[in-house]
């Protein structure tokens, strides 16, 4: 079965790859962040996506040893990019609601900064508003604090397609909400999409949280986001997630 091929997977450690996507403030073009995303190189299904094998994870207990593993991996990459002289932008990595309810993520994010010796300044957590959410991982309120005392950047993902109150959002200590790209896709043209996309950027300014816009493909979305004050961008228009190897040709300025 598909989970006994994940679990191996998982132990070797040798299937699994994260690619990194880029993000950049809208109006030079300059690099701040790269996006983790967790790849799985099955030997006969090829490239398994991680909408498909995360919640088969999550179904049989394999969560917390997998983003365990996205973790060390994204914090190894960053010391050796510091080492490589790369640009010092920060990773961010997603974050599952099950690492926050069964796992240790605290001390297992300290314990990992320390042994890499990386700042949590460059580590982000990704946590959609259905993580924030969930009750099981009790009151999420004092350990996003925690965490953000520590240095560590925090962003709500997939904005927008959740249910978090206004009043809920904001006491939560967050620094940037991610638009989803489902309402990215039909700008400017779809006029329901164009004023909740427009509200977004007024209500996150009022806020103090950076917007980043996912899924910007194309010139005139870039353009109505621009316009109505959207600070960073994340998209196939800038890039597609890469394997670190590419991201190093693309971004390492020659010696
Ligand atoms: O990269 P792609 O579009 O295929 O990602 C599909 C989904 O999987 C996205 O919702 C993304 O957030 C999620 N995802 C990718 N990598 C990770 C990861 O390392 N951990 C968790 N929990 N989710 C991830
Ligand atoms: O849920 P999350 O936002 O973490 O998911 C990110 C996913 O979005 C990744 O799987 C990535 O491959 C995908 N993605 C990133 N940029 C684009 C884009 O410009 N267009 C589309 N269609 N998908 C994108
Ligand atoms: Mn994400
Ligand atoms: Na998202």
């Amino acid at each position: 079965a598909l989970v006994n091929a994940l679990r191996s997977a998982l132990a070797t450690g040798t299937q699994l790859e994260l690619f990194y996507q880029s993000q950049h403030r809208i109006d030079n073009g300059e690099l701040v962040g790269f996006e983790a995303l967790l790849r799985w190189r099955h030997p006969e299904l090829g490239m398994v996506s991680p909408a498909d094998f995360i919640p088969l994870a999550e179904r049989h207990g394999l969560m917390v040893s997998l983003g365990r593993w996205v973790i060390e991996q994204a914090v190894g990459q960053l010391a050796s990019w510091r080492r490589a002289g790369m640009p010092a932008v920060p990773v961010w990595v997603n974050i599952s609601a099950l690492q926050l309810i069964q796992g240790d993520l605290e001390a297992q994010l300290a314990a990992c900064l320390t042994e890499f010796k990386v700042a949590p300044r460059l580590l982000g957590l990704e946590l959609t508003e259905s993580v924030l959410l969930d009750e099981r991982a009790g009151d999420i309120y004092p350990r996003l604090a925690v965490l953000q005392e520590r240095g560590h950047q925090i962003a709500i993902d997939d904005f927008g397609t959740g249910y978090s109150s206004l009043s809920y959002l904001k006491r939560l200590p967050v620094d940037k909400l991610k638009l989803d790209r489902a309402f990215v896709r039909s700008l400017p043209e779809d006029q329901a999409d164009a004023s909740i996309v427009a509200a977004v950027l007024a209500m996150a300014e009022g806020l103090g949280l950076e917007v980043v816009a996912e899924g910007v493909e194309e010139k005139a979305q870039l353009e109505y986001l621009a316009s109505h004050g959207c600070p960073i961008v994340q998209g196939f228009m800038f890039s597609r997630p890469l394997p670190a190897t590419e991201v190093e040709a693309a971004w390492l300025a020659p010696p």
